[in-house]
């Protein structure tokens, strides 16, 4: 039988997934839309032929509509749905990040310990990109000796005026706080934030590029290039540093054209065609966990209450020196 899911949030990636579920993953249909606003979830029923639609997540959870819960609203939404969910014991999918700050994240560990087992994926698509698995692989079997540094370019072209100068951080360095640890096998241990000179092109009341540096546990030194006005297209790359040498990661990698006396290569200009293949890998192998029993093939809660713990120390460092990230005992429920 197909996993029946329901999608919370038909927005930019309630939508993306909406129609991956339907059109490109194998075991899963989507059986519920919930979203309250009436366009969105039109929108979205067009990828979803037979899906119910729900203003709330209760109503859904009530009319046994769903296996399985995929939430795709803004983070500061995620706790309302995220509880009533694990009160029905449902397998959940939770785009990043698990929820705003670590007290949060916190309440969300302690319901979720009171079932048999880990029931929430995070949605940290890089670590389902090939080119960061094969980094990571690298990493792990030492044959370029030991990892040194991380120099991390995280790029968006522009973002919209709702963007703060905190989601900077909490936004989008959040998803290097997961993927550098799971890459260097190491927890970040400090955070530092520099300025460079501010991009004039930036919204307003936005102070960046940044340049965040991260200390790992084991010694690795990270920096992330963060930049939301790039301008020109949207770039997730990362170059490694190792003993006996280096690799890349990210490098452009669409059609490359000669004309008129010019090369040129296109590159991505959104997450949803740089990641696309990574969220496809993502969502199927979280379906193919859910149907097995196993729930969880992925970051789970534990990882998004680490990387809230960083996003922390990342908003303070926004305001100048060098703050420790907080580093709790994991629970052996998350072993
Ligand atoms: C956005 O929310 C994402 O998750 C993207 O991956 C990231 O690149 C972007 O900066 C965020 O705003």
């Amino acid at each position: 039988n197909d996993l029946r899911v329901g999608v919370v949030g038909a927005g930019l990636m309630g939508a993306d997934h909406i129609a991956r579920i339907t059109h490109r993953i194998a075991g899963a249909v989507v059986s519920a839309v919930v979203e309250p606003d009436a366009g969105r979830a039109a929108a979205a029923a067009a990828n979803a032929p037979g899906a119910q639609a729900f203003a709330r997540i209760e109503d859904a959870i009530a009319a046994d509509a769903v296996d399985a819960v995929l939430i795709a609203v803004p983070g500061q939404f995620h706790e309302p749905v995220l509880v009533p969910a694990l009160a029905a014991g449902l397998p959940i999918l939770c785009e990043k990040p698990l929820t705003p700050d670590s007290a949060s994240s916190w309440r969300i560990l302690e319901l979720e310990q009171k079932l048999a087992r880990p029931h929430i994926q995070v949605g940290f698509m890089r670590r389902f990109d090939a080119e960061y698995q094969a980094l990571r692989a690298l990493v792990a079997s030492g044959d370029s000796g030991e990892l040194m540094l991380l120099r991390c370019a995280h790029r968006n072209p522009s973002v919209p005026d709702s963007y703060t100068q905190t989601m900077l951080i909490n936004d989008s360095v959040v998803h290097e706080f997961d993927v550098v640890p799971w890459l260097a096998g190491s927890p970040v241990k400090t955070v530092e934030v520099k300025y460079p000179r501010r991009n004039s092109l930036s919204p307003a009341h936005l102070r960046e590029p940044i340049l965040v540096l991260m200390e790992l546990e084991n010694g690795v030194l990270v920096d992330v290039e963060m930049n939301v006005s790039v301008q020109f297209g949207y770039q997730v790359a990362t170059e490694a540093v190792f003993e006996k040498g280096l690799a890349r990661i990210g490098q452009p990698s669409g059609l490359q054209t000669w004309r008129d006396g010019r090369f040129s290569v296109a590159d991505h200009v959104s997450f949803t065609t740089r990641f696309a293949a990574a969220y496809d890998e993502q969502i199927q192998r979280w379906v193919n966990a859910v149907r097995a029993g196993t729930l969880v093939d992925g970051p789970n809660a534990w990882d998004g209450y680490r990387v809230a713990l960083a996003c922390e120390a990342g908003v303070k460092a926004l305001d100048g020196g060098v703050i420790p990230v907080e580093a709790p005992e994991r629970p052996a429920f998350y072993a």
